[in-house]
Protein backbone atom coordinates (compact mmCIF):
# COMPACT_ATOMS: atom_id res chain seq x y z
CA UNK A 1 0.00 0.00 0.00
CA UNK A 2 1.01 3.52 -0.96
CA UNK A 3 1.62 5.54 1.73
CA UNK A 4 2.09 9.81 1.17
CA UNK A 5 4.26 11.60 3.75
CA UNK A 6 6.10 14.86 3.49
CA UNK A 7 9.23 16.03 5.88
CA UNK A 8 7.24 19.44 5.59
CA UNK A 9 4.89 18.43 8.56
CA UNK A 10 7.84 19.59 10.88
CA UNK A 11 7.84 23.34 9.90
CA UNK A 12 4.25 23.44 11.99
CA UNK A 13 4.76 22.74 15.87
CA UNK A 14 3.05 25.24 18.05
CA UNK A 15 4.48 26.19 21.73
CA UNK A 16 1.36 25.79 22.80
CA UNK A 17 -1.92 25.77 22.94
CA UNK A 18 -4.87 27.04 25.26
CA UNK A 19 -6.48 24.17 26.47
CA UNK A 20 -10.04 23.90 28.57
CA UNK A 21 -10.25 26.79 31.10
CA UNK A 22 -7.64 28.73 29.44
CA UNK A 23 -4.66 26.57 30.69
CA UNK A 24 -1.68 26.90 28.38
CA UNK A 25 -0.29 23.30 27.65
CA UNK A 26 2.00 21.66 24.84
CA UNK A 27 0.51 20.96 21.79
CA UNK A 28 -0.73 17.80 21.43
CA UNK A 29 -0.63 17.68 18.02
CA UNK A 30 3.32 17.40 17.82
CA UNK A 31 5.34 16.40 14.76
CA UNK A 32 6.28 13.29 17.05
CA UNK A 33 2.95 11.91 16.15
CA UNK A 34 3.34 11.49 12.26
CA UNK A 35 7.28 10.32 12.73
CA UNK A 36 5.87 7.38 15.18
CA UNK A 37 3.53 6.03 12.53
CA UNK A 38 6.57 6.20 10.33
CA UNK A 39 8.34 4.50 12.32
CA UNK A 40 5.74 1.72 12.63
CA UNK A 41 4.47 2.06 8.89
CA UNK A 42 8.66 1.45 7.98
CA UNK A 43 8.93 -1.69 10.06
CA UNK A 44 6.41 -3.68 8.03
CA UNK A 45 7.20 -4.23 4.00
CA UNK A 46 4.40 -4.28 2.97
CA UNK A 47 4.15 -0.40 2.74
CA UNK A 48 5.59 1.84 -0.13
CA UNK A 49 6.29 5.11 1.88
CA UNK A 50 6.35 7.91 -1.20
CA UNK A 51 6.79 11.95 -1.15
CA UNK A 52 3.25 14.05 -2.31
CA UNK A 53 2.96 15.52 -5.91
CA UNK A 54 2.31 19.47 -5.46
CA UNK A 55 -1.38 20.03 -6.62
CA UNK A 56 -1.07 23.64 -7.07
CA UNK A 57 -3.90 25.28 -5.25
CA UNK A 58 -6.75 24.37 -7.29
CA UNK A 59 -8.42 21.76 -5.26
CA UNK A 60 -7.93 23.55 -2.11
CA UNK A 61 -9.46 27.01 -3.32
CA UNK A 62 -12.52 24.31 -4.44
CA UNK A 63 -13.70 23.83 -1.09
CA UNK A 64 -11.57 26.74 0.81
CA UNK A 65 -12.77 30.76 0.97
CA UNK A 66 -9.71 32.78 -0.71
CA UNK A 67 -9.71 35.09 1.55
CA UNK A 68 -8.80 32.49 4.34
CA UNK A 69 -6.29 30.85 2.82
CA UNK A 70 -4.54 34.25 1.95
CA UNK A 71 -4.79 34.77 5.89
CA UNK A 72 -3.27 31.47 6.63
CA UNK A 73 -0.42 32.15 3.73
CA UNK A 74 0.55 35.72 5.05
CA UNK A 75 -0.85 35.96 8.93
CA UNK A 76 2.67 35.00 10.85
CA UNK A 77 4.66 37.10 8.55
CA UNK A 78 2.18 40.15 8.61
CA UNK A 79 2.22 39.78 12.68
CA UNK A 80 5.83 40.01 12.90
CA UNK A 81 5.96 43.11 10.23
CA UNK A 82 3.53 44.78 13.54
CA UNK A 83 5.27 47.33 15.83
CA UNK A 84 5.14 45.55 19.28
CA UNK A 85 7.66 44.76 21.34
CA UNK A 86 6.15 41.38 23.15
CA UNK A 87 7.23 38.35 22.15
CA UNK A 88 5.56 36.51 19.21
CA UNK A 89 5.65 32.68 18.22
CA UNK A 90 2.16 31.46 17.87
CA UNK A 91 -0.66 33.40 17.08
CA UNK A 92 -4.11 33.40 18.41
CA UNK A 93 -7.06 35.92 18.59
CA UNK A 94 -8.91 37.25 21.38
CA UNK A 95 -12.13 38.19 19.68
CA UNK A 96 -14.73 36.25 18.04
CA UNK A 97 -17.74 37.59 16.18
CA UNK A 98 -21.05 36.12 17.08
CA UNK A 99 -22.88 34.23 15.20
CA UNK A 100 -24.95 35.50 12.33
CA UNK A 101 -24.33 38.02 9.19
CA UNK A 102 -19.93 37.96 8.73
CA UNK A 103 -20.39 40.65 5.89
CA UNK A 104 -17.42 42.53 7.36
CA UNK A 105 -14.30 40.88 7.08
CA UNK A 106 -11.61 43.60 8.82
CA UNK A 107 -8.23 44.54 7.08
CA UNK A 108 -6.57 44.90 10.27
CA UNK A 109 -4.42 41.58 11.00
CA UNK A 110 -6.27 40.95 14.30
CA UNK A 111 -9.74 41.18 13.45
CA UNK A 112 -9.29 39.08 10.57
CA UNK A 113 -7.44 36.26 13.38
CA UNK A 114 -10.66 36.44 15.18
CA UNK A 115 -12.81 35.97 11.71
CA UNK A 116 -10.97 32.64 10.34
CA UNK A 117 -9.57 31.25 13.73
CA UNK A 118 -13.20 29.92 15.40
CA UNK A 119 -11.47 28.32 18.73
CA UNK A 120 -7.56 28.50 20.48
CA UNK A 121 -6.62 25.07 19.64
CA UNK A 122 -5.31 26.16 15.60
CA UNK A 123 -2.13 28.64 16.85
CA UNK A 124 -0.52 30.15 13.80
CA UNK A 125 3.30 29.58 13.37
CA UNK A 126 5.68 30.57 10.77
CA UNK A 127 5.54 27.39 9.18
CA UNK A 128 1.55 26.64 9.45
CA UNK A 129 0.85 27.86 5.59
CA UNK A 130 3.73 25.31 4.36
CA UNK A 131 2.83 22.21 6.92
CA UNK A 132 -1.15 23.03 5.55
CA UNK A 133 -0.60 22.70 1.99
CA UNK A 134 2.13 19.83 2.03
CA UNK A 135 -0.67 17.68 4.02
CA UNK A 136 -3.75 18.59 1.94
CA UNK A 137 -0.79 17.40 -1.10
CA UNK A 138 -0.34 14.33 0.80
CA UNK A 139 -4.24 13.11 0.47
CA UNK A 140 -4.49 14.55 -2.99
CA UNK A 141 -1.83 12.25 -4.05
CA UNK A 142 -3.31 9.21 -2.29
CA UNK A 143 -6.85 10.32 -3.69
CA UNK A 144 -4.94 10.26 -7.77
CA UNK A 145 -3.64 7.00 -6.99
CA UNK A 146 -6.90 6.15 -6.52
CA UNK A 147 -8.28 7.36 -9.45
CA UNK A 148 -5.81 6.30 -11.68
CA UNK A 149 -6.34 2.52 -10.24
CA UNK A 150 -9.53 2.98 -10.26
CA UNK A 151 -9.76 4.54 -14.57
CA UNK A 152 -11.45 7.84 -14.28
CA UNK A 153 -13.24 7.15 -17.52
CA UNK A 154 -14.75 3.67 -17.09
CA UNK A 155 -15.29 3.34 -13.57
CA UNK A 156 -14.29 -0.16 -13.92
CA UNK A 157 -12.38 -2.11 -11.36
CA UNK A 158 -9.04 -3.32 -12.76
CA UNK A 159 -9.58 -7.02 -12.61
CA UNK A 160 -6.29 -8.38 -11.90
CA UNK A 161 -6.91 -7.13 -8.33
CA UNK A 162 -8.96 -8.68 -5.40
CA UNK A 163 -9.47 -5.85 -3.18
CA UNK A 164 -10.08 -2.32 -5.10
CA UNK A 165 -7.11 -0.01 -4.69
CA UNK A 166 -6.46 1.81 -1.64
CA UNK A 167 -4.00 4.27 0.05
CA UNK A 168 -3.26 6.45 3.35
CA UNK A 169 -2.03 9.79 3.33
CA UNK A 170 -0.16 10.03 6.78
CA UNK A 171 -1.60 13.87 6.73
CA UNK A 172 0.03 16.09 9.53
CA UNK A 173 -1.44 18.99 10.53
CA UNK A 174 -5.12 16.93 10.72
CA UNK A 175 -7.69 18.82 8.61
CA UNK A 176 -11.49 17.87 9.77
CA UNK A 177 -12.33 20.86 11.86
CA UNK A 178 -11.35 23.18 9.16
CA UNK A 179 -14.73 24.68 7.73
CA UNK A 180 -14.74 26.46 4.52
CA UNK A 181 -13.56 30.00 5.66
CA UNK A 182 -11.93 29.16 9.21
CA UNK A 183 -9.14 26.99 10.95
CA UNK A 184 -10.15 25.60 14.43
CA UNK A 185 -8.97 22.36 16.63
CA UNK A 186 -5.11 21.65 15.43
CA UNK A 187 -7.20 22.40 11.59
CA UNK A 188 -6.16 24.31 9.23
CA UNK A 189 -6.74 23.09 5.43
CA UNK A 190 -9.37 20.35 5.40
CA UNK A 191 -7.32 17.58 3.45
CA UNK A 192 -10.00 15.01 3.41
CA UNK A 193 -12.95 17.24 2.11
CA UNK A 194 -10.06 18.83 -0.52
CA UNK A 195 -9.60 15.40 -1.66
CA UNK A 196 -13.35 14.41 -2.06
CA UNK A 197 -14.19 17.24 -3.51
CA UNK A 198 -11.31 16.80 -6.09
CA UNK A 199 -12.65 12.96 -6.15
CA UNK A 200 -16.14 14.14 -7.08
CA UNK A 201 -15.57 15.13 -10.36
CA UNK A 202 -14.71 11.27 -11.48
CA UNK A 203 -18.25 9.81 -9.38
CA UNK A 204 -20.05 10.21 -5.71
CA UNK A 205 -17.80 10.15 -2.93
CA UNK A 206 -18.59 9.51 1.01
CA UNK A 207 -16.38 10.66 3.90
CA UNK A 208 -16.43 8.43 6.65
CA UNK A 209 -14.56 10.41 9.94
CA UNK A 210 -14.12 7.72 12.19
CA UNK A 211 -11.77 10.30 14.94
CA UNK A 212 -13.17 10.52 18.16
CA UNK A 213 -14.23 14.26 17.66
CA UNK A 214 -17.26 15.60 15.47
CA UNK A 215 -15.75 16.46 11.70
CA UNK A 216 -17.66 19.75 12.02
CA UNK A 217 -15.37 21.33 9.48
CA UNK A 218 -16.58 18.50 7.27
CA UNK A 219 -20.27 19.09 7.70
CA UNK A 220 -19.81 22.74 6.83
CA UNK A 221 -17.81 22.36 3.39
CA UNK A 222 -20.69 19.67 2.33
CA UNK A 223 -23.74 20.53 4.12
CA UNK A 224 -25.66 21.56 0.99
CA UNK A 225 -23.86 19.40 -1.40
CA UNK A 226 -25.77 15.74 -2.55
CA UNK A 227 -22.46 14.41 -4.60
CA UNK A 228 -20.62 13.97 -1.20
CA UNK A 229 -21.88 11.93 1.22
CA UNK A 230 -20.31 13.14 4.77
CA UNK A 231 -20.89 10.56 7.88
CA UNK A 232 -19.25 10.77 11.23
CA UNK A 233 -19.02 8.34 14.39
CA UNK A 234 -17.92 10.74 16.81
CA UNK A 235 -18.14 11.51 20.49
CA UNK A 236 -21.51 13.34 21.69
CA UNK A 237 -20.54 17.11 21.10
CA UNK A 238 -23.01 17.91 24.06
CA UNK A 239 -19.85 16.73 26.07
CA UNK A 240 -17.34 17.21 23.82
CA UNK A 241 -15.36 19.28 21.57
CA UNK A 242 -16.11 20.66 18.81
CA UNK A 243 -19.90 21.20 20.89
CA UNK A 244 -22.06 22.74 18.87
CA UNK A 245 -21.50 20.71 15.98
CA UNK A 246 -22.18 16.70 15.24
CA UNK A 247 -25.57 16.27 16.34
CA UNK A 248 -27.86 13.72 15.27
CA UNK A 249 -30.48 16.34 13.68
CA UNK A 250 -28.03 17.67 11.31
CA UNK A 251 -28.72 16.05 8.15
CA UNK A 252 -27.79 18.56 5.67
CA UNK A 253 -29.64 21.29 3.81
CA UNK A 254 -30.81 22.72 0.39
CA UNK A 255 -29.40 20.03 -2.19
CA UNK A 256 -27.29 18.52 0.49
CA UNK A 257 -30.65 17.23 2.90
CA UNK A 258 -29.91 13.85 3.81
CA UNK A 259 -26.62 13.39 2.76
CA UNK A 260 -25.12 14.47 6.24
CA UNK A 261 -25.58 12.10 9.17
CA UNK A 262 -23.94 12.61 12.65
CA UNK A 263 -23.43 9.30 14.73
CA UNK A 264 -23.13 10.65 18.52
CA UNK A 265 -21.33 8.13 20.72
CA UNK A 266 -21.44 7.59 24.93
CA UNK A 267 -18.84 8.42 27.44
CA UNK A 268 -17.51 5.42 27.72
CA UNK A 269 -18.36 4.15 24.45
CA UNK A 270 -16.89 -0.03 24.27
CA UNK A 271 -16.02 -1.93 20.67
CA UNK A 272 -19.37 -3.75 20.80
CA UNK A 273 -21.35 -0.69 20.90
CA UNK A 274 -18.71 0.92 18.43
CA UNK A 275 -19.11 -1.84 16.31
CA UNK A 276 -22.58 -1.68 16.37
CA UNK A 277 -23.06 1.96 15.24
CA UNK A 278 -20.03 1.77 12.49
CA UNK A 279 -22.89 -1.14 10.91
CA UNK A 280 -25.46 1.87 10.47
CA UNK A 281 -22.96 4.36 8.84
CA UNK A 282 -22.12 0.83 6.44
CA UNK A 283 -25.62 0.64 5.57
CA UNK A 284 -26.25 4.35 4.46
CA UNK A 285 -23.24 4.13 2.64
CA UNK A 286 -24.19 1.42 0.74
CA UNK A 287 -27.23 2.53 0.14
CA UNK A 288 -25.59 6.04 -0.88
CA UNK A 289 -22.72 3.66 -3.88
CA UNK A 290 -20.23 5.88 -4.02
CA UNK A 291 -17.10 5.28 -6.38
CA UNK A 292 -14.96 6.15 -3.64
CA UNK A 293 -14.55 6.19 0.13
CA UNK A 294 -12.08 8.71 2.03
CA UNK A 295 -12.24 7.96 5.47
CA UNK A 296 -11.03 10.53 8.16
CA UNK A 297 -9.03 7.98 10.43
CA UNK A 298 -8.39 9.25 13.78
CA UNK A 299 -7.13 6.94 16.32
CA UNK A 300 -8.00 9.23 19.44
CA UNK A 301 -11.49 6.67 19.99
CA UNK A 302 -8.46 4.44 21.51
CA UNK A 303 -9.12 3.68 25.07
CA UNK A 304 -6.06 4.91 26.29
CA UNK A 305 -5.53 8.33 24.23
CA UNK A 306 -5.36 11.50 26.15
CA UNK A 307 -8.34 13.78 24.56
CA UNK A 308 -10.84 10.89 24.17
CA UNK A 309 -13.02 9.34 26.95
CA UNK A 310 -14.09 6.19 24.82
CA UNK A 311 -12.99 2.81 25.43
CA UNK A 312 -11.76 1.25 21.97
CA UNK A 313 -9.29 -1.39 22.02
CA UNK A 314 -5.98 -2.19 19.21
CA UNK A 315 -8.77 -4.96 18.19
CA UNK A 316 -11.87 -3.43 17.72
CA UNK A 317 -9.95 -0.84 15.73
CA UNK A 318 -8.41 -3.66 13.49
CA UNK A 319 -12.09 -4.79 13.23
CA UNK A 320 -13.04 -1.14 12.74
CA UNK A 321 -10.92 -1.39 9.63
CA UNK A 322 -12.03 -4.22 8.43
CA UNK A 323 -15.80 -3.43 7.99
CA UNK A 324 -14.88 -0.41 6.58
CA UNK A 325 -12.14 -2.69 4.20
CA UNK A 326 -15.42 -5.04 3.30
CA UNK A 327 -17.09 -1.97 1.54
CA UNK A 328 -15.27 -2.77 -1.27
CA UNK A 329 -14.38 0.18 -2.45
CA UNK A 330 -11.50 2.59 -3.49
CA UNK A 331 -10.39 3.71 -0.20
CA UNK A 332 -7.79 6.36 1.20
CA UNK A 333 -7.57 6.63 4.26
CA UNK A 334 -6.39 10.31 5.95
CA UNK A 335 -4.75 10.61 9.68
CA UNK A 336 -6.95 12.94 11.65
CA UNK A 337 -6.03 12.68 15.26
CA UNK A 338 -4.72 10.32 17.93
CA UNK A 339 -2.54 11.49 20.79
CA UNK A 340 -1.20 8.60 22.41
CA UNK A 341 2.40 8.31 21.06
CA UNK A 342 3.26 5.14 22.06
CA UNK A 343 0.49 3.34 20.70
CA UNK A 344 -0.22 5.70 17.39
CA UNK A 345 1.75 3.63 15.01
CA UNK A 346 0.00 0.12 15.91
CA UNK A 347 -3.12 1.73 15.98
CA UNK A 348 -2.63 2.78 12.42
CA UNK A 349 -1.21 -0.18 11.41
CA UNK A 350 -4.14 -2.56 12.85
CA UNK A 351 -6.55 -0.07 11.26
CA UNK A 352 -4.72 -0.47 8.15
CA UNK A 353 -4.53 -4.45 7.98
CA UNK A 354 -7.28 -5.14 5.82
CA UNK A 355 -7.33 -2.57 3.00
CA UNK A 356 -3.63 -4.67 1.90
CA UNK A 357 -4.04 -4.13 -1.94
CA UNK A 358 -3.75 -8.57 -2.85
CA UNK A 359 -2.97 -9.38 -6.32
CA UNK A 360 -4.01 -12.90 -7.26
C1 LIG B 1 -8.50 17.48 16.87
B1 LIG B 1 -8.82 16.15 16.21
C2 LIG B 1 -11.12 19.72 24.67
C3 LIG B 1 -9.94 20.54 24.18
C4 LIG B 1 -10.13 20.66 22.70
C5 LIG B 1 -9.06 20.62 20.58
C6 LIG B 1 -9.18 19.19 20.17
C7 LIG B 1 -8.97 19.05 18.71
C8 LIG B 1 -8.96 17.63 18.25
N1 LIG B 1 -10.99 19.08 25.90
N2 LIG B 1 -8.93 20.80 22.00
O1 LIG B 1 -10.17 15.92 15.97
O2 LIG B 1 -8.25 15.01 16.86
ZN1 LIG C 1 -9.93 14.01 17.19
Amino acid sequence: MKVFYSPTHRQHAPPFEIFDGGEKITNFEMPERVERILSALRAEARYEIVPPEDFGLGPIEAVHDRGYLRFLQTAFDEWLAEDTDYERTALLPATFPLPGPRGHVPTTLLGRAGYYMTDLSAPIVSGTYAAALASANCALSGAKALAEAKGPTTGQKPSSFILPPSSFALCRPPGHHAGRANCAGYCYINNAAVTAGWLAQFGPVTILDIDYHAGNGTQDIFYERADVLTISIHADPNFEYPYYSGYADQTGAGAGLGFHQNYPLALGTDDAAYLSTLEKAIERISLFQPAFLVVSAGMDIYGEDPLGRIRITREGIRQIGQKIAALNLPTLAVMEGGYNNEALGLNVCAFLEAFHYKTP
